[in-house]
């Protein structure tokens, strides 16, 4: 056993016993209702998920492990993943262990490649990622060891394999994708000694000046994108796919299907196109009379501002926060990052005015792309790629919890409408 499977054999006793404790003593205990509006309007905040990776604060953002997102900046994405599985960042030989299990498997097997190369030349970056994830699914030690028999309280083990094997990969493969679909060159194999950030910053190929500023932002870049709580339409769908013992290929490739939705990741591409419109129709950037005038044509042509807005979040996203510093610091002159500057300035005002939206503050979304394109990425239909990577970090951390705490089959009830029309007459 390594060291981060003791760890977690030891905490996986302590979880089992108080879930199965909980829901023995206190099952029937009500922790909310359910109403029409909620029913109607997408499950919104209906508590129904147990997840201790981390959790949105609607008032505050983002709490990995209970620790506010803006204090990981400086962390690695690796270490990150140890803390969403075991709730404490690793330490001497765990620390070590965890960075070389990320650098283990970073190569990626050719027929991933040939796979990728027969798709069509116009395919986008989220299905090639999606594909790559899928046709590996056949490596699943996890399938192999539920089709062997194995316990099902020990099936978190071969699912911490798969991630692992995963994660490792997501970054080749990712850095593949980009320089494969936009046409930049050889593949670059992945360099030993590097961090797995720093191999993917390394693996893309965009030119570094010798700063190190955009290994930096890759490397924050992963760990602000890493999880979200349970309820995002990836998280969600992910843990929905995995309650039914598919193993983590299936369960990651149907999440990122969903992050690759113009309402979750996809706004990124969304929000750096919006940008380059805004660039391109004034020759810069606007002016704030410009801009109101410019958002207000948009929003009245039944279009949504992208990187503004969030179904849970009630206050700027310190996501966007430490991405907008970042920004400051390093390209305060950049004409894309002075437009998320004006939109940071506008955008909420007419929101607030226009008086739809819960909430007019900015995203994750709103200032990522125009780093990244600062940096040399320009292809914006690749920016949800690398959300992907990130994010998958979360989503193989929430599926090897669930299987660590033998989480049950996820089976809410459907109603058809006029039974839910019916408990309004008899209920209201
Ligand atoms: N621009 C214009 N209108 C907006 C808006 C925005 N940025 N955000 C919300 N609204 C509108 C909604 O479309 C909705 O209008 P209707 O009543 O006509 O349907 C109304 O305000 C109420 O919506 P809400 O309850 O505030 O927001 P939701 O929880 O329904 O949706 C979200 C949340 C993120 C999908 C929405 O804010 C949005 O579309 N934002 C733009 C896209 C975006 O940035 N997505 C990325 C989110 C981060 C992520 O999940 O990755």
């Amino acid at each position: 056993m390594t060291e981060f499977q003791k760890t977690m054999s030891e905490l996986n006793e302590k979880v089992r016993n108080e879930r199965k404790t909980l829901a023995k003593d206190k099952g029937d205990v009500k922790v909310g209702d359910v109403t029409v509006a909620q029913v109607l309007g997408g499950m919104r905040g209906v508590p129904a998920l147990v997840c201790d990776t981390s959790t949105v604060v609607p008032d505050e953002g983002l709490r990995i492990r209970n620790i506010p997102v803006l204090e990981l900046t400086k962390h690695y994405p690796e270490d990150v993943f140890y803390l969403l599985c075991t709730g404490s960042f690793p330490e001497g030989d765990a620390q070590q262990e965890i960075r070389a299990m990320f650098a283990s498997k970073s190569e990626v097997p050719g027929y991933v490649w040939d796979v990728l190369a027969a798709m069509p030349k116009d395919s986008h970056p989220m299905a090639m990622l999606n594909t790559a994830v899928l046709v590996m699914e056949h490596e699943s030690e996890f399938r192999k060891a539920y089709d062997a028999g194995t316990s099902k309280d020990q099936l978190w083990i071969p699912m911490l394999e798969d991630s692992i094997t995963l994660l490792s990969r997501m970054t080749t493969v990712a850095a593949g994708i980009y320089r494969m679909r936009f046409n930049k060159g050889e593949r670059i194999a992945p360099k030993e000694g590097l961090d797995w950030s720093g191999n993917f910053a390394y693996m893309l190929g965009l030119s570094e000046d010798g700063t190190g500023e955009f290994a930096d932002l890759i490397r924050t870049y992963l760990v602000l994108h890493s999880d979200h709580g349970a309820g995002n339409v990836s998280a969600m769908t992910a843990s929905t796919v995995g309650s039914a013992l598919s193993d983590v290929y299936y369960s990651l490739s149907a999440g990122l299907n969903g992050l690759a939705g113009p309402l979750h990741g996809l706004a990124n591409q969304e929000c750096l196109k919006f940008v380059m419109d805004i660039r391109d129709k004034f020759d810069g950037v606007p002016t704030d009379e410009e801009l109101t005038q410019f958002l207000w044509d948009h929003l009245n042509s039944g279009q949504v501002v992208p990187g503004y807005g969030h179904a849970v979040l009630r206050v700027t996203d310190p996501r966007f926060t430490a991405f907008y510093d970042f920004g400051k610091q390093y390209c305060p002159d950049d004409v894309s990052f002075k437009i998320v500057e004006a939109l940071f300035r506008i955008v909420p005002q007419v929101l607030t005015e226009q008086g739809k939206a819960k909430n007019v503050w900015p995203n994750v979304d709103a200032a990522s792309g125009a780093l990244l394109y600062h940096y040399g990425m320009t292809e914006y239909d690749f920016y949800t790629v690398m959300f992907g990577v990130s994010r998958a970090l979360g989503i193989c951390a929430q599926a090897i919890l669930n299987r660590a705490a033998l989480s049950p089959i996820i089976r809410p009830k459907g109603m058809t409408f006029n039974s839910l029309k019916k408990a309004t007459e008899q209920n209201g």
